[in-house]
């Protein structure tokens, strides 16, 4: 499949190509130039140099000229810009949100995505913010992009124009894991985006989390239903950008076995050693400045303010169960 493209590419090719044309151009003849005046007035043919004084001819043409120039530059560039940043009152709006190191899409009806699903032909919106750090959302296909900053919402908006799936990427340096902040817009014909919009959720996050990242682990204690809700909490919460619940290394200590194993922290500066018990494991979340676990220096693990007091107990008694 070829990737799809924006109302935008077309137009901004456009104006791309004409500002490299005229650069070469301009290049050319100003080498051209140079290199006829160097012969001309070379010491051999020209022994004695003759200062010129004021040529109002010269001098006006000179100003004249360029002025034209970065004017209609000016004016190109102005109404890309205003096309770019004036969304259509009609426009289909879809919320994201970017944190370290994902991106996730929310519809109005409720639905939540990993993906960028788009109808083709339909004027979208995207209304964005950051859970953390800058951010920065850009589809190179549709040419737009835009910074995601924490505490506001930025916007941008395209209208695709062919069927597809076409990259996102992160464009602002946001961590560790930044080159892997990375996402797909999928643009599809109106009645299968419509069957995908009405649908059910199975590609929600959390499914995406179940089938890609998580090997079945070993739970005691724990019915099906409570894992699921332990997993979807520790996916919308970003857990699993750093934590594992398979044994296996990421950014941060596998939650998987860590139940009752001594740890070796930091507090203060001073290494001491903690038996992970269920006060530890809830400040380790709340907290988690306050026991810095050896041997993961450098990645700051952000605290995880926004938990309900249900959700931290779900969360514990799932890491307890991971046996
Ligand atoms: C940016 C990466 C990152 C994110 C996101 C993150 N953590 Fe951590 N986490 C770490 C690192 C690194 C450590 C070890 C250093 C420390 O103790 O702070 C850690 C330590 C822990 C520990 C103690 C582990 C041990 O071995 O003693 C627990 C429990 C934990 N995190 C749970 C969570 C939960 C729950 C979330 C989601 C709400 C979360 N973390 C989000 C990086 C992260
Ligand atoms: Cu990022």
């Amino acid at each position: 499949m070829t990737t799809p493209v924006s109302s935008f590419t077309e137009t901004f090719d456009i104006i791309f190509l004409a500002l490299v044309i005229f650069a070469v151009v301009t290049l050319l003849l100003i080498t051209a130039i140079m290199i006829y005046f160097v012969v001309r007035y070379n010491r051999k043919r020209h022994p004695r140099a003759e200062p010129i004084h004021g040529n109002t001819t010269l001098e006006i043409i000179w100003t004249v000229i360029p002025l034209l120039i970065v004017t209609g530059m000016f004016y190109y560039g102005y109404e890309g810009f205003r096309y770019l940043r004036e969304v259509p009152e009609d426009a289909f709006t879809i919320n994201v949100v970017g944190r370290m190191w994902d991106w996730t899409f929310e519809y109005e009806n409720g639905r939540k995505s990993d993906k960028l699903y788009v109808p083709v032909d339909r004027n979208v919106k995207l209304s964005m913010t950051s859970l953390d750090v800058n951010h920065s959302f850009f589809i190179p296909a549709f040419r737009v992009k835009e910074d995601v900053v924490p505490g506001r919402t930025t916007y941008l908006w395209f209208k695709p124009q062919t069927v597809g799936p076409a990259d996102v990427f992160c464009a602002e340096y946001c961590g560790q894991r930044h080159a892997y902040m990375l996402s797909e817009v999928v643009v599809m014909e109106k009645d299968a985006f419509d069957s995908w919009y009405g649908g059910e959720a199975d590609s929600s996050p959390a499914a995406a989390v179940e089938t890609a990242a998580a090997p079945v682990e070993e739970t005691t204690g724990f019915t099906e239903e409570q894992r699921e809700r332990a997993r979807k909490v520790l996916w919308d919460n970003g857990c699993f950008s750093c934590h594992t619940t398979d044994g296996s290394e990421n950014l941060g200590p596998s939650l998987k076995g860590l139940f009752q194993k001594d740890r070796y922290v930091l507090v203060d500066g001073q290494e001491r050693v903690i038996t992970a018990d269920e006060a530890y494991l809830r400040r380790a979340i709340v907290d988690p400045d306050a026991e810095y676990v050896k041997g993961y220096d450098g990645v700051i693990m952000p605290p995880a303010d926004d938990l309900s007091p249900s959700e931290l107990t779900l969360i514990i008694d799932y890491i307890q169960s991971l046996k």
